[in-house]
């Protein structure tokens, strides 16, 4: 086991509802009992909640990667390890400049690569001969993590990083034991000379061939570091409180449970208990009732959608065309912010070490976009949060005179995911018309429809795990764009 949060919430707490009883809950995972039924697993799933780490997480909705390192300077995407340090010259690196940047563009956080699979590490440390220390760049005396760090600080966003557990420079790569003693002196350094540390991404990647050097990775004590050094910084993908969309486009699902029977990366039984339920990271369903029943365990473990502005993860001046539209970053947005996800867009610094004109100009377009839409809301009723049972309707009054294209709804995360489907109607013109429905809510869903006007809105909640505990419902209009 390697959860820090795996406690069973046993405090009682009230539900929003006037009359309701009081519910329990379990804080990040729950067992089922052994004779547990399907009703009555699906009645623990739905009590199970983000720890205080995973719901600050989910609320900044927008984060940042900063992919940047020896790759930037040779224009590949996954270094072979040996490419000569001096390589890595930013000759006018200013990382206020990309913070200042990713703030514009509504960024709550940035997280840079401080290893990648390279092995080059961009700040000073004592673990290999591979990093800045070493090179004629600054005379040895750069520490880019320390400058993102203090401009992190100044701008007041939060700081996350990316250490690649795969290294291909490390010569006791593969020799599992020094190689995990090496991973966690390189976690202990970054976790205890930089101040706070809100996520720390450790990916799934290895390229080595079945001739390979082949690393058994000592996730628990991995884990155990980061949660011993930082108790607030969330672990992603191979870690247990963030979890991989299951691909780099974009695209997150139509049906996004965060509550979920996928057993995180670092868990020690995950592929056998991933394989009894015939699942993995990028499987369509992976938190349906069919697959509830099926289960043993289940997890809050919500989904993260990591996507490059550019084609390459690392910053190619031939890219500079290929930019994402702004189109095509808003359908990024409705796509994972608006399904149940954390965006996690990464802007790759150039070779000067600055984010580049085109991409700064693309994401402060892309939060200028945002904040326009969802500035303005049709719904005029002051509280919009209420509680339903399956089968149940709320009813909203709008501002008739307001076009509107956009549906925002939000389930209430602190007392679970509950609703597996809703419909919408508007009332115009003495009718009821259906305008949109959709599946799973969880902490934001966004949907997009025709334009129209109404006096009145109602939310049916069609099928819910328990009271469906809807905090918002807002009505927007978005400017159709060309793609
Ligand atoms: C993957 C890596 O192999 C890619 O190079 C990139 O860093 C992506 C975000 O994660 O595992």
């Amino acid at each position: 086991m390697t959860f820090k949060h795996l406690t069973i919430l046993l405090a009682t707490i009230m539900t929003a509802c006037a009359g309701a009883p009081r519910e329990s809950y379990y804080q990040q995972y729950a067992k089922f009992p052994a004779d547990a039924t399907t009703d009555k697993k699906i009645d623990i799933a739905s009590r199970v909640v983000p720890s205080p780490q995973q719901l600050a997480w989910q609320q900044m909705e927008l984060t940042a990667f900063l992919h940047f390192g020896i790759n930037t300077f040779t224009g590949s995407e996954w270094g072979s390890g040996s490419d000569d340090p001096n390589l890595f010259n930013p000759t006018e690196l200013d990382c206020e400049q990309w913070v200042r940047a990713l703030k514009d563009g509504g960024f709550k956080m940035a997280i840079l690569t401080a290893k990648h699979h390279d092995g080059f590490c961009l700040w000073p440390t004592a673990t290999t001969d591979y990093s800045v220390k070493n090179i004629t760049w600054r005379d040895g005396r750069g520490d880019v993590v320390r400058e993102l760090r203090d401009a992190c600080e100044k701008y007041d966003i939060k700081f996350g990083f990316y250490l690649s557990p795969w290294d291909r420079n490390a010569e006791c790569y593969g020799d599992s034991p020094a190689y995990n003693k090496l991973f966690i002196e390189q976690l202990t350094e970054l976790l205890t000379s930089y101040g706070a540390v809100d996520e720390v991404w450790l990916d799934g990647a290895c390229g080595e061939g079945p001739n390979g050097r082949k690393q058994e990775y000592d996730w628990e004590s991995i884990l155990r570091t980061i949660h011993t050094l930082q108790p607030n910084a969330v672990t992603a993908i191979m870690g247990c409180d963030v979890r991989w969309v299951g691909n780099e486009g974009g695209l997150g699902r139509e049906t996004e449970w965060s509550t979920t029977v996928l057993a995180p990366g670092s868990y020690t039984h995950k592929q056998e208990a991933n394989k009894a339920l015939g699942i993995e990271e990028t499987s369509t369903d992976l938190g349906s009732r069919e697959l509830v029943a099926q289960a043993s365990e289940i997890y809050w473990y919500p989904s993260e959608v990591d996507v490059s502005i550019r084609p390459g993860w690392f910053y190619h001046a031939e890219q500079d065309g290929e930019v994402r539209t702004l189109a095509n970053l808003v359908d990024i947005y409705y796509r994972s912010v608006g399904c149940n996800s954390v965006l996690l867009l990464n802007i790759p610094p150039d070779r000067r070490g600055l984010i580049h004109e085109i991409d700064t100009e693309r994401i402060k377009e892309f939060s200028a976009y945002l904040t326009k839409t969802f500035s303005t809301n049709a719904i005029t009723d002051k509280e919009a949060s209420w509680c339903a049972e399956a089968g149940e309707s709320h009813e909203l009054k709008a501002d008739s005179n307001m076009t509107f294209n956009t549906l925002l709804i939000q389930e209430d995360i602190t007392r679970g995911q509950r609703v597996e489907k809703f419909s919408v109607e508007a009332y115009s013109n003495g009718a009821w018309h259906y305008i949109t429905g959709g599946t799973t809510i969880g902490y934001k869903r966004l949907l997009r429809f025709p334009e129209c006007k109404a006096e009145r809105l109602r939310i049916t909640i069609d099928s819910s795990r328990g009271t469906a505990n809807i905090k918002t419902a807002s009505l927007h209009y978005a400017e159709p764009l060309a793609i």
